[in-house]
């Protein structure tokens, strides 16, 4: 209850921010892009996971207002970076469900002057289990404009494969439980190795996620895997971080 009250306030008076994680390209160590992540430094609990509040945003329809602003300022972000690089922002189940969630991406693009190829919505497997023929046509929307959609924590929801290949996405981004034990359990890097030769039958980029030793770096890059993201690389970073990784890396 609490929690929540103060989320409201943070949310209304400027007191969450963005912080942007780099994806890079496994084989040169390059950023492509950034993942945005909501952060809330609260005065008196200091920092609270994304964990903690974006559940309560959710129960509460919070995440309606919460995720339009994340969506705003990580599109107003990205269209201040002239290196390219995409941003990818993460939607819940309940704000893509809100009436006027696509036109609101469309006013977001056109407003900032972000070019479309240069925004990845990141949706969750549990979205696809809704009704198949919106979500599929308001995806479908969505990347006729030229925005990318990807699968978060992919392999650890709805895990039948098969429904993959009707399923307007781009890429998937591979569950950071998959990278945790590649490196221990030959029958995890079996099951790697099969999600990237499924992957890549269906033209589907994958980004590994939680990347924190070059022993996984290695394993991945060697089963096909072309992006990857997490601490081996860099932790989320701050905005002006995130721009100074850039201007480094041109
Ligand atoms: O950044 P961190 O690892 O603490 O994020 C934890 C979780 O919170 C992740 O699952 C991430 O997808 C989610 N999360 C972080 N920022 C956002 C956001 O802006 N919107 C939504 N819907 N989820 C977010
Ligand atoms: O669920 P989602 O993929 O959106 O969550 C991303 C979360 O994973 C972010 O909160 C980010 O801080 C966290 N993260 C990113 N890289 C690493 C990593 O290498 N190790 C760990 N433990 N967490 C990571
Ligand atoms: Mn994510
Ligand atoms: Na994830």
């Amino acid at each position: 209850r609490q929690l929540l009250a103060e989320l409201t306030q943070a949310v209304a008076d400027g007191g969450l921010r963005m912080d942007y994680q780099p994806i890079v390209e496994l084989g040169s160590g390059r950023t492509v892009g950034f993942e945005a992540l909501a952060r809330w430094p609260h005065p008196a609990r200091g920092m609270v996971s994304p964990v903690e509040f974006i559940p309560v945003a959710e129960e509460s329809g919070l995440i309606i207002e919460l995720g339009a602003w994340v969506l705003h300022t990580s599109v107003r972000e990205a269209a201040s970076w002239d290196s390219g690089h995409y941003v990818s922002v993460n939607v819940s189940v309940r704000q893509f469900h809100a009436p006027g969630f696509v036109e609101r991406v469309h006013r977001e693009l056109a407003s900032s002057g972000l070019p479309a190829g240069r925004l990845t919505l990141e949706i969750t497997e549990s979205l696809l289990l809704g009704d198949q023929d919106q979500i599929h046509a308001d995806l479908a929307r969505l990347r006729a404009a030229g925005i990318r959609v990807s699968i978060d924590d992919f392999g650890t929801g709805y895990s039948s494969l098969s429904y993959l290949h009707r399923v307007p996405v781009d890429t998937l981004k591979l569950d950071k439980s998959f990278v945790d034990t590649i490196t221990t359990s030959p029958q995890q890097h079996d099951l790697v190795r099969g999600i990237l030769r499924m992957a890549d039958t269906l033209s589907l980029a994958v980004v590994a996620e939680g990347i924190e030793t070059e022993e996984e770096h290695r394993l991945l890059r060697e089963a096909g895997c072309a992006y990857g993201q997490g601490f081996l690389f860099a932790r989320p970073l701050t905005g002006a971080d995130a721009r100074a990784r850039m201007r480094s890396e041109a």
